[in-house]
């Protein structure tokens, strides 16, 4: 079941229920405020309210019934074999230019609050599927791991190594999720089980599988994906 939270805003409480995973005492910056906690007339505004500012100014894509999910549509499109990964040892790395880096396994994420989407998927090559995904948002993660001033890029490294970047406004919006489930199912192997990127902003391309760490940083670095350093744009926005 899918836990909404009614606004985007993320608790100072919240905040601390979820740092019982993350091992943290490390979500207090040296303002003394939250991510999510709304204090203006600070001098010194905290970089993680421009975090704030930057999710609850996404609008997000409008979503499709239950009914429309087209099962048969999702095709694998891999550039290699499915890389084993043991869902019991699994961690998700989250590190660069943050804080409080973390390494969280698959119970920890899936005790995080829940998202719930069905949208289209589409890849360049000429075909698209309506999914539904289920995961966390990646904006709530970014900001558990407290993003230092000046982070504009968020990289995604994979298991059969592949690797993306993105940029910051898109791994916030409210619809960039790190899925674990499938319609409605847990996320098959061939689809990047246990977790993936999933968003209606990007196409299928920038939509990494069997994610393993997620990297925040200032500057985008030589490589910028595994497609894009073959010739792809690399915003590649829907
Ligand atoms: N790690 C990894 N992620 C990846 C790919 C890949 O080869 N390896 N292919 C990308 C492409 S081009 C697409 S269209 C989607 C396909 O996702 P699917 O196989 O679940 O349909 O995954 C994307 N993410
Ligand atoms: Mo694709």
């Amino acid at each position: 079941m899918s836990l909404i939270l009614p606004n985007r805003r993320i608790s100072r409480r919240q905040l601390l229920q979820w740092s019982g995973f993350a091992g943290g005492s490390l979500l207090l910056n040296s303002c003394g405020s939250n991510f999510g906690v709304t204090e203006v007339g600070n001098a010194t505004e905290p970089f993680n309210q421009v975090v704030q500012s930057l999710i609850t100014s996404q609008r997000p894509v409008p979503e499709f019934s239950a009914r429309q999910i087209e099962p048969e549509a999702l095709l694998i499109n891999s550039f290699t074999d499915a890389p084993v990964i043991d869902p019991k040892t699994f961690r998700l790395s989250v590190t660069g230019e943050v804080n409080n880096p973390m390494q969280l396994s698959l119970t920890e994420l899936q005790n995080m609050p829940k998202r719930s989407m069905v949208i289209r998927h589409v890849c360049v090559e000429g075909w698209a599927a309506v999914v539904q995904w289920g995961g966390v948002r990646l904006a709530d993660l970014i900001a558990l791991a407290q993003p230092k001033p000046g982070v504009k890029y968020v990289y995604f490294k994979s298991a059969d190594g592949y690797y993306e970047s993105w940029d910051l406004a898109a791994s916030l919006h409210p619809q960039t999720l790190l899925a674990y489930e499938k319609n409605g199912e847990a996320l098959p192997v061939d689809n990047g089980a246990p977790l993936r990127l999933a968003a209606p902003i990007k196409l299928g391309y920038k939509q990494s599988k069997w994610v393993t760490e997620v990297m925040v940083l200032s500057q985008l670095l030589p490589e910028k994906g595994y497609w894009e350093d073959q010739g792809y744009e690399w915003f590649g926005g829907l």
